[in-house]
């Protein structure tokens, strides 16, 4: 059998194009000089695609490849794809859940940890100098704070777990109770913000989460309130989480995701009170090369007959265990 077809909106990382190549004939949108001519000619050979959350899998572009068979996303989010049509042409999309799932819970809390005993700006004074003169001021703690996670799924799970040993109080707010565990359950992401004091968001993008994080949210939160989010840049109304910050309506926030990525606003940058990280939560060499490798192994699996390895939810997979 020839190798099959694939697209690439833009450049893997180098792990995952080389065994890409291996397999695939491989269709690079980014370079092609006339993309009109580029869907015209390979459009209809196309049964594949390999993508990040950086490019949008939108219904215009699947409408020009009418052989899509199989989408590979390269992350655990996966608000920039149309699954429902996707899912209404029979095409599947897989993700790369688990596998980051430490990776992300770790960096949260070190941006907690980081945001609340402000690390970046104690590292900055010392650079400049500052500390022969006076020493550091006096930081916020975690010590008896309640985190409320907005979102347990599996990387919620894992924050919680890392939480329990720094001896909080742990809240969550999703759409629903889970019955195995024992924090305690808010029905209302209201109620939750006006019972903690630290609110971590790592709930996924798209229109249901949208700006769900709003002004009253962060007035519930409070002055002492800090605000975690690796989650999507949209589960947060940004320009609010502005205001919050300048007035003093909640004490600090740690962000690794933003509204317009990589576009920060110059606002919260100029702010002493916000740590930013440019997206980094699963970022390392052994957490990207393990999303890597499950990207092309759901390629294989399903271009072997053997089905996809973690198709997302909403695809309709009958095989499904
Ligand atoms: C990655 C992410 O930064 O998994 C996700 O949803 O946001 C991150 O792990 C991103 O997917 C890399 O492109």
């Amino acid at each position: 059998m020839p190798p099959v077809d694939l697209l690439l909106l833009k450049p893997m990382q180098p792990s995952v194009m080389e065994a890409l190549a291996e397999r695939f004939t491989l269709h690079r949108a980014d370079t092609a000089p006339d993309l009109e001519a580029f869907y015209a000619e390979v459009g209809p050979r196309i049964r594949a695609m390999a993508t990040g959350a950086q490019a949008p899998v939108d219904a215009a572009l699947l409408a020009r490849l009418p052989n899509l068979e199989i989408v590979a996303s390269f992350g655990v989010g996966y608000d920039t794809i149309d699954t429902a049509t996707a899912a209404a042409r029979g095409v599947v999309v897989t993700n790369t859940p688990d596998v980051l799932s430490d990776e992300v819970a770790d960096l949260t809390l070190g941006l907690l940890l980081a945001t609340l005993r402000q690390i970046p700006q104690a590292d900055r004074y010392l650079r400049a100098g500052h500390w022969p003169t006076k020493p550091y001021p006096l930081t916020p703690t975690l010590r008896g704070r309640t985190v409320g996670i907005l979102g347990l799924g599996r990387i919620g799970r894992a924050i919680a777990t890392r939480l329990e040993g720094f001896g909080v109080q742990i809240a969550y707010h999703g759409r629903r109770r889970q019955a195995d565990v024992r924090y305690a359950y808010h029905a209302s992401l209201l109620d939750m913000a006006r019972a903690v004091d630290v609110l971590v968001v790592v709930a996924p993008g798209g229109p249901e989460t949208d700006g769900l994080v709003d002004a009253g949210v962060l007035a519930a939160l409070g002055p002492q309130g800090i605000l975690v989010n690796v989650a999507r840049g949209s589960v947060v109304d940004e320009e609010a989480l502005v205001a919050a910050l300048k007035a003093g309506t909640i004490l600090g926030a740690g962000l690794d995701v933003f509204a317009r990525e990589p576009h920060v606003p110059a606002d919260l940058v100029a702010m002493d009170h916000v740590v930013l990280l440019p997206h980094v939560g699963s970022g390392s060499v052994h957490t990207r090369e393990a999303m890597g490798r499950l990207v092309v192994d759901n390629l294989i699996h399903w271009f072997s007959g053997r089905g996809p390895l973690t198709p997302v939810p909403e695809t309709p997979w009958s095989g499904r265990t």
